[in-house]
């Protein structure tokens, strides 16, 4: 067993099996079962290049021995990196078969969150594209691969430069995999997080695919759903919210946008007859504009989803309209509990609430600051425990006291309130975080970052509002030398190499903070302070 992964305890196990949630299937057996089922079909497709679902499993299998012959084993970390690109399913199923476990990083992510994933999981590879979006991501793999002594191999996507190519790696060999059970941990997926670094979010095949069952159930996937991905697919809505996890267990076809853009995504849409896909509020906000003045044929859509942050309801109620298709909220977390609005609901709960949860195993209280249940219509903090939602982070005891009650339930850290129809409706939120437009940015994870830079004295970061992005960040901070400048704090962080949506969007320095009455800095009186400056402004 992985150490500092703590396993769901045997009473869960068999309540979960007993109860028909968990079925022992495995990514591996799913793909399987579709080479056989759907034989001829296309899997997935980029808009030029396809591949059916039985090359899909060859191309695995070949996979699978190359990573075999180059050393990786069953719970080896590998940090996966690649974009919407047809060999992230290859890289990803291949070492579902193996048992290796892919840490799911984003494109975005830069030297600091690669190297601390490579580090805290102790990493034996790390899988890159060669450039992607003008980004030269050899370049980061060679700024941190003598930093991390386990990382044995980085493997290349396209032009390799001295690294391990890819495409080398599919092998003829007749390889013997391990066996994999349901219970086996599948992969880490990365939480947005709230205090320090991201945290590791653990996933067995069992949890994983249950909550891409009840998913495909919900949301009508099937054989015929054409499916667009176009946020990243390492992402967990994208990846399991059906996503294309979902798509793939219900045999229909996956077709990858490298971009979000309408002007790449419309005439995928065309092209490919998509039926459903996936979007944050602010692309949502994007599409709706480009609609108007479109001439590609988006008649095929049928369900647009919106989630990841709160979609207002003048955006939610534009949607359905603009596309004449179906809106569906999707109010979910890479920790588990995801909520949906029905496609058979009323419009005034499609536009007003974010859904409600997809299980009648889920189990949700709204609690006050004390852990007392709060009554129905009360705004609160949302708790979940049920079959798809981890009861602990990897390898992190002390902040899983924290994140987890006593009870076993995680705490969201998202206050909402209940509909007398049970369904939720999310307020706001009591952690430590900035979600800017579906990014979700750890403000102590930046704070730490910028005291790290001389001539700082103190800094807190908070939200303010935006109204294409839902956020942007602000961080206040108290300098202890004149000349620092806003770009001086910024440069910094950039040559640090962090993501650049963590990057301030707007810098204030102040002479001091306020605090609260227990003596903390007063993030709520920052958050009003930033406020009405900027609506004095506009
Ligand atoms: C308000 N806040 C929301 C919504 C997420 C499906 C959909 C989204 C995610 C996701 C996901 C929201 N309205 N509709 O993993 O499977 C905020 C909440 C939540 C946090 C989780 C999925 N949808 N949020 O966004 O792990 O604050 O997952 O706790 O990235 O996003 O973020 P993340």
């Amino acid at each position: 067993m992985l150490e500092g992964y703590k396993p769901w305890p045997e009473n869960l196990r068999k309540y979960y099996q007993e109860t028909g949630c968990w079925t022992g299937e495995t990514f591996g057996g799913i793909l399987e079962q579709q080479a056989r089922d759907r034989k001829d079909s296309i899997a997935i497709t980029d808009g030029e290049k396809s591949i059916t679902y039985q090359q899909l499993d060859e191309r695995v299998n070949k996979l699978a021995a190359g990573f075999m012959k180059l050393g990786i084993e069953k719970e080896d970390r590998v940090v996966l990196q690649l974009p919407n690109t047809i060999e992230f399913f290859e890289v990803c199923f291949a070492l579902f078969r193996i048992g290796a476990l892919p840490v799911f990083a984003l494109p975005l992510h830069r030297k600091m969150e690669i190297s601390y994933f490579c580090e805290f999981t102790a990493a034996k590879a790390y899988i890159i594209p060669d450039v992607f979006d003008k980004f030269d991501y050899r370049d980061l793999a060679n700024e941190i691969n003598n930093s991390i002594p386990t990382l044995e191999h980085t493997i290349v996507a396209g032009e390799t430069d001295n690294f391990i190519s890819l495409e080398e790696l599919y092998m003829d060999d007749s390889a013997s995999f391990p066996t994999i059970t349901g219970s086996d941990l599948a992969f880490f997926q990365l939480s947005g997080g709230s205090t320090g670094l991201p945290k590791l979010i653990p996933r067995t095949h069992d949890e994983y695919i249950y909550s891409l069952r009840k998913s495909v159930e919900i949301c009508r996937i099937s054989q015929d759903t054409n499916f667009l991905a176009v946020l990243p697919v390492a992402h967990n809505f994208t990846m399991s919210s059906p996503g294309v996890f979902g798509v793939i267990y219900a045999g229909g076809k996956i077709i990858l946008s490298k971009y979000p853009s309408p002007d790449v995504a419309f005439p995928l849409i065309e092209k490919e007859k998509v039926d459903f896909t996936s979007l944050v509020p602010p692309l949502a906000i994007v599409w709706l504009q480009a609609q108007k003045r479109t001439k590609a044929d988006l008649r095929s859509l049928e369900v647009i989803q919106v989630g990841g942050a709160k979609c207002s309801v003048e955006v939610a109620k534009q949607i359905g309209p603009a596309f004449h298709c179906k809106l569906q909220q999707v109010f979910g977390m890479a920790e588990g509990l995801v909520n949906y609005t029905r496609l058979d609901d009323d419009d005034e709960v499609v536009i007003h609430t974010q859904g409600k949860p997809m299980s009648a195993y889920d189990e949700i209280r709204i609690v006050d600051e004390e852990d007392n249940e709060l009554p129905v219509g009360e705004t609160g903090q949302l708790q979940a425990r049920g079959p798809y939602t981890i009861i602990g982070y990897f390898n992190v005891e002390d902040h899983n006291a924290k994140a987890f009650t006593s009870d076993g339930f995680y705490r969201t850290g998202d206050l909402v309130k209940l509909t007398e129809e049970g369904y939720l409706i999310v307020e706001g939120r009591d952690k430590d975080q900035i979600n800017r437009g579906g990014e979700k940015i750890a403000a102590e994870e930046v704070e730490n970052y910028i005291l790290s830079l001389s001539g700082i004295h103190d800094v807190a970061m908070v939200s303010m509002p935006d109204k294409f992005l839902g956020e942007r960040s602000c961080a206040f901070v108290i300098k202890n030398d004149e000349e620092l400048t806003s770009n001086d704090i910024k440069d910094f962080l950039q040559h640090k190499g962090i993501a650049n949506f963590k990057i301030p969007d707007r810098i204030e320095f102040v002479d001091r903070f306020p605090y609260t009455a227990l003596g903390k800095v007063s993030k709520k009186n920052l958050r009003a302070m930033i406020k009405e400056k900027i609506t004095q402004k506009s």
